[in-house]
């Protein structure tokens, strides 16, 4: 494939953006080479502005789960902001909206829109903070809660000291309460519990896995969360920015039948529209300002072209039959590529909730960032840039979710096989 355009394109982006992206996932990093710049999207296709076209799995990680620009949202989009594109004021679509989220998740009774998951997840952390009075949060190793300073840590010498930063710029001082332990442990959790529980206002964690690659709770992993902060007095805190909507129209908390204490939600909420939301019991909620004194604000929450475009995309989901269409394909796209591998004699595990999977290049099991961390980054690299030259966009990392929307045909995820078995053989 030619691409002397993105070519051109990155050589100029690069002088005026850091590396030439506006955010790090984008910069193919992980797989070599540089990025493609898209031009357009329609359903399960994208073209880059050099004409080449790719069926894409990144769905713009996780919003576009009715795939590219569908009518009914380009629809809606565009009559939203002929309405006027913001007011800074209460809307009628935001009642509308919240009310909507709080009949689809189990654990929302009030919710407040913001417009990332970064933001929904800091004011989350922020609200069990000021609820329980503590200071220490628990998160899992591999976790990913966007970029607010205090969840940009790793474990320290032992995860029930301290928390280091994780990225420059971060003051040791905004991670020192941070704890991290293995995903999927916990005995993990109930010995920090046992050690320091008095002063860990939550434990947050992404309860499908999708940011190590994806990882499911074990059997009675979540459950077990949900008894230990019970019994330790200290909220749970499920990030569903990922799998709110993507793995049933109530989640992994619907899916596993656990409900949390608050629950933050982004991406498909807001059909590739900037939004996030967090959300939860009503005695927790009404903590925030002006009702209670934590506070959080934002000139564009509950912005109303994305509220507006959030509610049809969630009409959307209470169709019958699509989350049946969406288990069908991705089902069908996981046990082609497990066979295509099998047959080229390359080890792959294949970790898969609904439509969200990652294939991970390793004999496996892969239940925790521990052993996803032990992939053929290399192998999966090769993978993915044989891929991208013929024609299937994937996330550009081994430790991230390719997403199967409504758009996509059972030709596309044929071809995708085809290709993927021509990859696995090269
Ligand atoms: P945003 O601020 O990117 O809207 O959401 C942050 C976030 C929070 N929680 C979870 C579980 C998430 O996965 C994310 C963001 N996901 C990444 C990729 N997995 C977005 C890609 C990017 O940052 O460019």
């Amino acid at each position: 494939m030619r691409r002397d355009t993105s070519v051109r394109l990155f050589e100029r982006a690069v002088r005026v953006i850091p590396g030439g992206v506006n955010s790090p996932a984008r910069a193919f990093r992980a797989v070599g080479g540089d990025p493609p710049f898209i031009e357009r999207g329609r359903g399960s296709r994208i073209w880059d502005v050099d004409g080449n076209e790719y069926i894409d799995y990144v769905g713009s990680w996780g919003p576009l789960i009715l795939g590219h620009a569908p009518e009914r949202l380009v629809r809606e989009a565009r009559e939203a902001v002929g309405r006027g594109s913001s007011f800074g004021a209460a809307t009628r679509m935001e009642v509308e909206f919240a009310e909507a989220l709080a009949d689809a998740v189990p654990s929302i009774e009030m919710v407040r829109l913001v417009t990332s998951g970064t933001e929904a997840v800091m004011s989350a952390v922020r609200l069990a903070r000021g609820f329980t009075g503590r200071d220490k949060i628990i998160k899992m190793a591999g976790g990913y809660h966007g970029h607010s300073d205090g969840l940009l840590a790793k474990a320290g010498s032992t995860a029930a000291t301290f928390g280091l930063p994780d990225s420059a710029g971060v003051p040791r001082g905004y991670t020192e309460g941070t704890l991290t332990v293995p995903y999927n442990d916990l005995e993990a959790v109930e010995a920090v519990l046992g050690q320091c529980g008095a002063e860990v206002a939550c434990v947050i964690l992404e309860p499908i896995a999708g940011n190590m690659g994806v990882v499911p709770p074990r059997e009675g992993y979540l459950e077990g969360l949900r008894d230990l902060t019970q019994k330790h007095g200290c909220l749970l805190v499920f990030d569903e920015v990922i799998t709110g909507f993507r793995v049933g129209y109530s989640g992994a908390q619907g899916l596993y039948g656990v409900t949390p204490d608050l629950t933050t939600l982004g991406k498909i909420i807001g059909g590739g529209f900037p939004i996030g939301a967090y959300g939860g019991r009503r005695d927790i909620m009404e903590h925030m300002a002006p009702v209670g004194s934590i506070n959080q604000a934002g000139t564009l929450a509950g912005n109303p072209v994305a509220v507006s475009v959030g509610l049809e995309m969630l009409r959307a989901l209470r169709e019958p039959g699509v989350y049946e269409r969406l288990e069908a394909r991705a089902a069908a796209l996981a046990e082609g590529l497990a066979s295509a591998a099998k047959a080229a004699g390359v080890p792959m595990t294949i970790n898969r909730v609904g439509s969200m999977m990652t294939p991970f290049f390793c004999a496996g099991p892969v239940t925790d960032w521990e052993t996803a961390d032990q992939s053929d980054r290399q192998a999966f690299a090769r993978f993915f840039r044989h891929m991208l030259d013929t024609g299937v966009y994937l996330p550009p990392s081994q430790m991230e979710a390719l997403f199967v929307s409504t758009a996509h045909t059972s030709d596309d995820i044929n071809r995708t096989v085809a290709l993927a078995a021509e990859a696995l053989r090269a």
